[in-house]
């Protein structure tokens, strides 16, 4: 049978070892509907509800595989329904290759039905995009678009008109003027600083009496150094939020994670340190940093794009940071005062007290950071756990214990609302084998997270391990903002922008053969938990809880809750829960005419 361009760029993504395509059908992919009908599994095309689910099921295939994540879309809607989730991979650095479809050549530049300038609209999310306007193009466009994303760790676009698709394919372009021949392949280069370099690194860091890490999600297999380094100068290592699962919570000097989710063991820290060693973080919130002339600092990023843009440091190294530490940890000397580490271990163990005891707080009905407290004692090794970006992102950040081997993501740099959902689903076709739990809260389930759990009706039997469990965070409020007009702009609550409706989460996991679980009360939660991680199929477990818990950072500062105090005063309709549960009556010292 005739091979068509759709087959052969099929064939050529598994030859790239890629093997599942997240995508949605339309006219405009035609010619993809039929290839990959012909090729059987192999890619494999995974119907989801939306189009943007599926560039964010690509993203979070990259992130927590290291491989290119696929998604296809067809011309005009789909394609521009893809861009949300394209955006996420485009922050987070992370490869993801989108094939959408265009109209045929003939009817393009005649604002055909459908027709959009997909080229200019994909310009900016992408770092490779171009029209594959003739099939002998086809071979070059996947084997570059594959291979800039992995390079660049971002985006490539192929967009393919419908006609194009359907032609025949030319694998190899005629022997003549113009004709390219493309190869597939790509393996990253070693980068390590210079010797020089190293040693200037090397030196800053000895000479510290008080140095802290921060570590990103540039340090993903390099943990065993980071730990190295830091058991040698005596620090301690806080964790930015994509760099979640790169240390296990389990080790004492670990300060867990910093910034307005972050802990007071990281904060502390920064405000002491007298050196910063920042590791593969573009951790943005410079106030959780140390003051500018404070600390010295080092860095090290793979990125010559992304170094010495979040503290002033006195030596940046551009290197892959297993490399560079395996070179760099020769030349640091075991600090032997071990008093600055000895705080820091001092803090990290009064915060995890502080997070326990917070966790047990009595709450109107429960309190969100025992959902989490709960599940950490739980939580099945190989465990991967996503969240999206609400509220319970904060009791992701700060209570969730994470161990050696578990994976953890979320939408870092985008902070999107919507990933939550897609990123687990990614996850459980990633490793079927291994339990997935995802936190959402309950205006990101009623946003889109509700409609792909239509696609795991449609998939889960396909997953031997049926562990994967959606916990929905019912406040019947859009949480995380309602708390940021309060803090950050000292506006009160306001319900027609911020109270969505009492979605029944846990009975609609029925309709789509999910369990359904909804809990009220705070001593049921461990049953709960048990109860989902072990049952026969993916559930849902909704968990109504206290939306006047307020999700700040723990080391609240004046000029916030000044503007806190004026929402109060403002008559925020939540006030008496609010000043009750949240600073303890503290606030009060704020209030005018006091
Ligand atoms: C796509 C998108 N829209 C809006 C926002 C702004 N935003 C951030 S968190 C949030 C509230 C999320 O509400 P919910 O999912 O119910 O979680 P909660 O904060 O209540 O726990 C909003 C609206 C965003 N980050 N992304
Ligand atoms: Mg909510």
């Amino acid at each position: 049978m005739t091979q068509l361009v759709a087959d052969y760029v099929l064939e050529r993504l598994t030859q790239w070892g890629i093997h599942r395509i997240y995508g949605y059908p339309g006219d405009g992919i035609n010619g993809f509907l039929g290839a990959l009908d012909r090729a059987g599994s192999d890619p494999d095309f995974i119907q989801v509800r939306h189009e943007e689910m599926a560039a964010f099921m690509a993203c979070g295939h990259a992130k927590f595989t290291g491989e290119v994540g696929v998604c296809l879309a067809t011309s005009g809607p789909g394609a521009i329904h893809l861009l949300n989730g394209l955006y996420d991979a485009k922050l987070d650095h992370q490869p993801v290759v989108a094939i959408v479809g265009q109209q045929s050549r003939m009817s393009l530049g005649s604002s055909y039905q459908q027709e959009v300038d997909l080229q200019t609209l994909f310009k900016d999310v992408s770092e490779f995009v171009n029209v594959c306007m003739e099939p002998a193009q086809a071979r070059h466009l996947v084997d570059r678009a594959v291979r800039v994303a992995l390079a660049r760790r971002g985006v490539s676009t192929i967009i393919i008109p419908n006609d194009v698709q359907e032609e025949k394919a030319v694998p190899s372009p005629p022997r003549q003027h113009g004709a390219v021949y493309s190869s597939i392949g790509y393996s990253p280069p070693r980068i390590v600083p210079r010797e020089g370099d190293l040693q200037r690194a090397a030196d800053i860091l000895n000479k510290g009496q008080k140095v802290a890490m921060l570590v990103g999600q540039g340090v993903h297999g390099a943990a065993d150094r980071v730990i190295e380094a830091a058991e040698l100068l005596g620090a301690g290592v806080a964790k930015a939020l994509l760099g979640r699962d790169t240390l296990p919570d389990d080790l004492p000097f670990v300060t867990g994670p910093i910034g307005l989710l972050g802990s007071k063991a990281s904060y502390e820290m920064m405000k002491d340190c007298d050196t910063l060693f920042m590791i593969g973080s573009s951790f943005p919130y410079s106030e959780f940093l140390p003051k500018e002339g404070q600390a010295k600092g080092v860095q090290i990023d793979i990125d010559a794009g992304m170094i010495g843009l979040r503290y002033p440091m006195e030596v940046l190294l551009v290197g892959d940071s297993k490399e560079t530490l395996e070179a760099l940890v020769p030349l640091l000397e075991r600090k032997e005062d071990r008093s600055w580490r000895e705080q820091i271990e001092k803090h990290v163990e009064e915060w995890w007290r502080l997070t326990d005891e917070r966790a047990m707080m009595d709450a109107d009905p429960i309190n969100p950071q025992r959902v989490v407290h709960e599940l950490s004692k739980q939580l099945p090794d190989g465990a991967i756990v996503t969240a999206d970006s609400g509220s319970s992102t904060n009791w992701w950040a700060r209570h969730l214990k994470l161990r050696k081997g578990m994976m953890a993501s979320l939408s870092g740099n985008l902070a999107s609302m919507g990933p939550g959902v897609p990123y687990a689903i990614a996850a459980k076709f990633a490793f079927p084998e291994r339990p997935v739990i995802a936190f959402v809260g309950d205006g990101a389930f009623q946003m889109n997270g509700m409609n792909e759990l239509i696609t795991v009706m449609k998939y889960r039997e396909r997953w031997a391990d049926q562990r994967l469990v959606f916990c929905i965070f019912n406040n019947q409020d859009l949480n995380q903002v309602t708390w940021e007009q309060r803090v950050l702009a000292g506006d009160p609550m306001f319900p027609g922008t911020q109270q969505i409706p009492d979605f029944p989460a846990a009975r609609y996991a029925e309709p789509v053969g999910l369990q359904g679980i909804k809990i009220e009360k705070p001593d049921d939660l461990a049953g709960a938990w048990s109860e989902v991680l072990t049952a026969d199929r993916p559930a849902v477990l909704e968990v109504v809880i206290d939306p006047e818990i307020p999700p700040l950072p723990p080391h609240i500062t004046v000029m916030q809750a000044k503007k806190m105090a004026r929402a109060m005063v403002k008559g925020d309709p939540e006030r008496v829960g609010v000043m009750e549960k949240s600073l303890l009556g503290k606030l009060e010292e704020f209030l005018p005419g006091r």
